[in-house]
């Protein structure tokens, strides 16, 4: 469970249709190490020591079992992690070790907060968060003075077994506290967004989820198109997810239901297995890969490939499914919009290079973009009654 406060203008993300297979054990990279790396935003997870950010990055992005954390061993230096997923999805994680001390001379807040995109702060809601939230506000202090575009996330962590109420008042009052702490600083424009997590459910990925949202700068245009694409086609919900990772990249804009998420991971959990079993790693999921499963509430699921990293799923009402037609003619134009997307971005991106202009010009781009999808694109996708 996860709420923002307001919406931020979106950092920049470098993008090719390039893949790369990540590191099961974690990649551990020297700086510098890819040539890209230091373009790419940065995700930082923070917080004091055992408070489960090792769990988190490998839980998500490595597909660890929540038990196996049990074994995992304290962090002692960052660790850096490339995530290059699809095209939307591309990023790095540093995970820190808990005890890190920013006043220490070889602690270089320039170079770690410089290119960050988002810092998550993890507290276990389980331990006493005091000190916990004196090390958040010295974390906000040092890395607002370096970067003001920094988003701020706090996960209240380890809520798995902890009653709604309990899990509702640790979050008032971390989020009174915090707030309390950083005006008191003189710090009261910054944006915190708080988030209720634990790795033995979906709300670890669904926190993610909102985390790597903030960080593409598309997210208006493809929220646009799921908003044109999902009335015309009888659909109720849609999410577009990073098969990888099962973070969903984009939604429609009506509000996301936990159990919907629930359900929309797990078929993707049962299409990526079913289709191992049938096929060969290689083509296991590929642009014709579609499924359907039909729940004992007249409920559709239907999942469609976007590419071999994005699926789109749908939850839709069974009678809707009569015209299923339209929907894949719609969503053959929901696809082709969002190639377009993608071949803009690259363009502009190619040019920004050669002209070396910064990353304010980038903000100007999503306009552009938004501008010729709102104009054209996907008003090609009417059904066809
Ligand atoms: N109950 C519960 N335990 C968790 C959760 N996430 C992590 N843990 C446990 O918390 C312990 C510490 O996890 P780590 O991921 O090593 O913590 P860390 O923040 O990386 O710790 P340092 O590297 O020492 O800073 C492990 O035993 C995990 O199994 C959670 O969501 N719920
Ligand atoms: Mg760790």
């Amino acid at each position: 469970m996860s709420y923002d406060d307001d919406d931020y203008p979106a950092d920049t993300f470098p993008k090719d249709f390039g893949y790369r297979a990540y590191n099961q054990d974690g990649l551990e990279l020297e700086p510098n190490a890819t040539g890209n790396s230091e373009t790419k935003p940065r995700i930082l997870l923070m917080g004091m020591r055992r408070s489960g950010k090792s769990s988190i990055q490998k839980v998500v992005f490595h597909k660890m079992s929540p038990n196996e954390t049990l074994f995992l061993e304290s962090t002692s230096k960052i660790v850096k992690d490339d995530i290059n997923n699809s095209s939307f999805v591309q990023f790095q994680i540093w995970d820190f070790p808990g005890q890190i001390d920013f006043f220490e001379p070889t602690f270089d807040s320039d170079m770690i907060f410089g290119g960050c995109g988002a810092l998550v702060f993890v507290i276990d809601a389980k331990d006493d968060y005091n000190e916990a939230l004196t090390k958040f506000k010295n974390t906000v202090l040092q890395a607002y003075k370096v970067n003001q575009r920094i988003k701020f996330e706090v996960f209240i962590h380890k809520v798995d077994g902890i009653s709604d109420d309990s899990k509702m008042e640790s979050q008032r009052d971390i989020h009174q506290r915090s707030s309390d702490d950083l005006s008191e600083a003189g710090l009261n424009q910054i944006h915190l967004s708080f988030h209720l997590t634990s790795i033995y459910d979906h709300s670890i990925f669904e926190a993610f989820s909102k985390v790597v949202q903030k960080l593409i700068p598309q997210l208006p245009t493809l929220e646009n198109l799921l908003n044109i694409f999902i009335p015309n086609s009888g659909i109720e919900k849609a999410f577009l997810f990073d098969v990888v990772s099962k973070i969903y990249i984009a939604t429609d804009s009506s509000p996301v239901d936990m159990q919907t998420y629930e359900l929309c991971c797990d078929m993707i959990d049962v299409v990526i297995d079913l289709s191992s079993i049938y096929s060969s790693e290689e083509t296991a999921f590929d642009s014709g890969s579609s499924s359907l499963i039909k729940l004992n509430n007249n409920t559709i699921l239907y999942l469609r490939e976007v590419n071999k990293f994005l699926a789109l799923v749908c939850i839709l009402r069974e009678e809707n499914f009569n015209r299923q037609g339209v929907i894949d003619y719609n969503f053959i134009c929901f696809r082709d919009a969002i190639s377009e997307v993608f071949e803009l971005r690259l363009k502009r991106q190619k040019q920004l290079e050669n002209n070396g202009q910064d990353d304010d010009d980038l903000l100007d781009e999503q306009a552009l973009i938004r501008h010729g999808h709102d104009a054209g694109g996907i008003s090609r996708a009417q059904p066809i009654n």
